[in-house]
């Protein structure tokens, strides 16, 4: 099979004009053979990896309920819950956290005739729900934008380049001929803005913009996704970003800023492990600093780290060495039964290697 990155059709960038015109139906045989799946398949399990993110659920979302009006019995399963900033987008029971003892859950998956997996790259990032998903007979396409890891899906529709899962999702349901409406255009602008840092990240392209212009047109509100999606923190969630910006150290002659924090850290302050994650963008804020690192003690024994680049280092090739993936600007990896203060040392240290060497570069 070729590297589906290669060939992966992607809308023009010289012919998209502003605010008109679906992208480019894709046309290599790959997406051909994937858009006749979903086009044929009447029983369609969609999921995404664990801790779905804005891009993961929007993607979801949009892309069941368009697949939905076609007569399609769609599921949204994921192995965790979402965060709940992003309720606002879904109807009740229009995603479930999927209980593997629940045996609705594992027939629906068992008999379903096709299986969507979205932004992501490998079947571990399924976490709970991949043993129940490597299993069912169904064929898997996944459909992302991550690095290429070399997992065996039946079907890879991928591009690196893309901005979001969603803006793939939105080339998929343009290739199939998908109208847009209010309950396609708000999940897809709320991912799009997520995984582009509302249009700042390095992805943020053309095709970015000229999804956003038809979601907007379609009767998306940006503000009001950003008054929903940002600003609705609890106080303790705010005070807790305060503290840990206090906390936040520098390495390799302040190219590397870091961060060490775990679930009774966040516990005391009254906040959700999750919500330490909040600092992330922060990290890459201070003049001069190359690589940001997030360590979070999530448990006894599992750590996970967030990476992120300034630019010049690739932080993707970082988290692969540690077992992990993601992108070149914003990666991750997840480290168990080792203590958080061990994983932060050999973390940073490699960091600060990658950081010396692209100052040099
Ligand atoms: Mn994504």
């Amino acid at each position: 099979m070729p590297r589906p990155s290669s060939t992966t059709p992607r809308p023009s960038r010289r012919s998209e004009r502003p605010g008109r015109g679906a992208s480019r139906p894709p046309a290599d045989a790959l997406w051909r053979r994937g858009l006749e799946m979903l086009r044929v398949a009447r029983r369609v399990v969609i999921t995404t990896h664990v801790d779905p993110d804005g891009d993961a659920l929007g993607s979801e979302l949009a892309l069941a309920r368009f697949l939905c009006r076609g007569g399609r019995e769609v599921r949204v399963m994921n192995a965790t819950a979402h965060p709940p900033e992003y309720d606002f987008l879904t109807r009740r029971g229009e995603v479930r956290v999927f209980d593997p003892a629940a045996a609705a859950d594992r027939d629906f998956l068992n008999t379903c005739d096709l299986v969507v997996i979205l932004d992501v790259s490998r079947y571990g990032r399924l976490a709970g729900m991949e043993e129940a998903v490597r299993r069912a007979p169904a064929p898997k396409v996944c459909i992302d934008h991550h690095v290429d890891e070399g997992e065996k899906f039946d079907l890879r529709l991928a591009d690196e380049r893309a901005c979001a899962t969603a803006a793939l999702v939105l080339r998929v349901i343009d290739a199939l001929g998908g109208a847009l409406d209010l309950r396609l255009a708000e999940p897809l602008l709320a991912a799009i803005v997520a995984d582009t840092g509302s249009f700042r990240f390095q992805s943020t392209d053309g095709e970015a913009f000229a999804a956003a212009a038809r979601l907007v047109a379609a009767g998306a509100e940006p503000h009001a996704l950003y008054r929903r999606v940002d600003c609705a923190r609890p106080i303790a969630r705010v005070r807790m970003l305060g503290r840990n910006l206090r906390a936040l150290r520098l390495a390799a002659g302040g190219r590397v800023a870091w961060l060490r924090v775990s679930r009774r850290d966040a516990a005391r302050q009254g906040c959700d492990v999750k919500e330490v994650y909040d600092i992330i963008p922060h990290l890459t804020r201070v003049a001069g600093v190359e690589v940001g690192v997030c360590v979070v003690e999530h448990g006894p024994g599992e750590v996970r780290v967030s990476l992120r680049s300034a630019g010049r280092v690739n932080v993707h090739a970082l988290a692969q060495r540690m077992g992990g993936g993601g992108h070149r600007m914003a990666a991750g990896f997840s480290a168990f039964k080792q203590s958080g203060r061990a994983v932060a040392r050999r973390i940073v240290a490699a960091a600060c290697v990658a950081a010396a060497t692209a100052a040099r570069g």
